[in-house]
């Protein structure tokens, strides 16, 4: 049989400017699920490819003529365009299974676009859906018990653009934000043994990768197991021009750690500052205190560790002046990006149960369910004050000085790409401007979800969908 997966991307990750940026951003890369199932059946026999939207427009009627089964991943912001790319490849003679974060939430939902709906790690139950021996509509895939046993991502099944290698050392995380969605899908938090992580770290070498990513939710959870990896990896020469993980404030306490960190290449590093308000923090089950933070960052610079500093904007306890005082803090701070993460009510997340039932969620169109569009009312601000956070945080921190620090601080080459998001991030708004001004400002000003709608009126013409 012939299994083709698909990773949709939403429209505004298809214009060229949001790809421009995430080329800027960092390395391409991928969502490893699928490319993990496509392994599986194709050791079973069976043909399987796997093509990300991100990367490229694909002509989906094309690649899926000869397929018998079409598996799509959707997380929530991609949702619509899996369910629109589903209705337009369902044909007698071919499946459509849906599977990943968002259907795993939301199965009934799915279920109306699918044959079938796989909710959970789809590694157990896969073959068997494939093969037609299980045919539930919406099968429940329990977690998978020995992380050791599931097969390391087989590359040339990836039609698409990747330079980066993906690995997963560990499934979920033992802390419980209320806003984290990876902490109800990946439950419960699971290692792999540390053999198995450097036979695949053997194998990303021989196929020449120079960058690999740990997509680890929280790489540094375990603090004696990650530096037993960690020299390892020093020991047997396992490294890589450069290496992306997830990690938390708390790894700034141990300078064993980030002296290991910085000799294991791990120079990138995605960290949740979340709010220096410490009600904030404490509302949302962080356990993190804002001397953490300070102490974080500054080690982070001393062993030349960019960091990637993300906030959340719009939590219940924080005002305008919150969010500001945060971003000023990421640029004194020297962070090497910035993530400013609109909170985003996740489906299976108490943040979603919680704001459903206070009434305060604007909209369910998963679409804005991105981090970037502001879908609920917050406490302390109009849903318009927050949206305007959004594009003011962009604004301060990508700036034409700071690209000069970051140049100074970590090499020419960071320095390009923090020029170049600056110049992306300011034509993005640019753009936007220009639409309120064509819109005489009245349409933003009403529907806080213009930035996707300005996007979808630029893009429209460029859709690529499954009928062409
Ligand atoms: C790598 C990654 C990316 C990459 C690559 C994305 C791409 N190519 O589209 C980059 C950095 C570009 C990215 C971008 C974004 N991402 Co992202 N990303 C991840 C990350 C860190 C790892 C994914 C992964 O490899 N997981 C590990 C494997 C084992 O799990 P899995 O892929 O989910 O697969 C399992 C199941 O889902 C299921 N399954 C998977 N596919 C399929 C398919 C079928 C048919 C079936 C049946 C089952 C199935 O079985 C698999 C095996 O167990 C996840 C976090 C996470 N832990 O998953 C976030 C995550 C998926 N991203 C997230 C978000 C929000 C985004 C962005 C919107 C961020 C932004 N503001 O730009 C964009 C959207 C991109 C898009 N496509 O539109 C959220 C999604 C939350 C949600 N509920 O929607 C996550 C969960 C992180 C988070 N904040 O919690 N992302
Ligand atoms: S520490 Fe990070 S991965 Fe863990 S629950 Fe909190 S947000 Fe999620």
């Amino acid at each position: 049989m012939k299994i083709v997966f698909i990773v949709p991307a939403s429209l505004i990750r298809r214009t060229l400017l949001y790809r421009i940026g995430g080329k800027l951003y960092g390395h391409t890369n991928v969502i490893t699920g699928p490319l993990i199932l496509g392994t599986i059946l194709k050791q079973a026999g069976h043909e399987a490819e796997v093509y990300e939207e991100l990367e490229k427009d694909i002509n989906f009627g094309q690649i899926c003529a000869d397929a018998d089964v079409v598996g799509i991943y959707a997380m929530t912001s991609s949702a619509p365009r899996a369910y629109e790319l589903a209705d337009c490849l369902r044909r007698p003679g071919r499946r459509i299974i849906i599977g990943g974060i968002h259907p795993s939430s939301m199965p009934e939902e799915a279920s109306i676009h699918a044959d079938q709906v796989i909710i959970g790690e789809a590694e157990n139950v896969i073959l068997n859906a494939v093969e037609g021996k299980i045919r539930d509509k919406i099968i429940y895939a329990p977690p998978v018990e020995n992380l050791d046993a599931v097969p390391f991502p087989d590359y040339s099944i990836l039609k698409t653009p990747c330079d980066t290698a993906n690995i997963m050392t560990t499934r979920g995380c033992p802390f419980a934000c209320s806003f984290c969605t990876t902490t109800r899908m990946f439950h419960p938090y699971r290692q792999r043994s540390i053999d198995s992580v450097i036979e695949e770290l053997r194998y990303d070498k021989q196929l020449g990768f120079q960058y690999m990513n740990f997509e680890d939710d929280n790489f540094t959870a375990d603090p004696a197991r990650t530096k037993e990896l960690l020299r390892r990896m020093i020991r047997e020469h396992l490294t890589f021009k450069e290496t992306f993980f997830f990690g938390r404030t708390d790894m700034g306490n141990d300078e064993e750690m980030l002296e290991l960190l910085h000799e294991a290449h791990l120079n990138r590093v995605l960290v949740g500052i979340e709010s220096l308000n410490q009600k904030s923090l404490d509302s949302i089950h962080k356990r993190q205190k804002l001397s953490d933070i300070e102490r974080c960052a500054k080690a982070l610079e001393k062993h030349k560790i960019r960091l990637i500093a993300s906030l959340v904007l719009g939590l219940d306890d924080d005002t305008a002046e919150d969010i500001r005082r945060g971003v000023r803090f990421c640029r004194r701070i020297h962070a090497y990006q910035l993530q400013p993460a609109v909170l985003t009510p996740f489906p299976g997340t108490p943040v979603y149960q919680q704001l459903l039932k206070s009434k305060r969620m604007l909209t369910q169109k998963w679409q804005y369910f991105d981090m970037m569009n502001v879908t609920f009312r917050p406490v302390k601000m109009t849903a318009w004050q927050l949206q305007k956070e959004f594009l003011r945080a962009v604004k301060k921190f990508y700036n034409l000085p700071s690209a000069f620090t970051i140049m100074r601080i970590f090499g020419i080459s960071s320095g390009f790409r923090r020029l170049g998001l600056w110049l992306v991030s300011r034509s993005g708004i640019l753009f936007l401007r220009i639409y309120l001004f064509i819109n005489k400002l009245s349409r933003y000003r009403l529907n806080h979800h213009s930035l996707y709608h300005f996007l979808q009126t630029v893009s429209a013409k460029r859709r690529n969908t499954a009928e062409r």
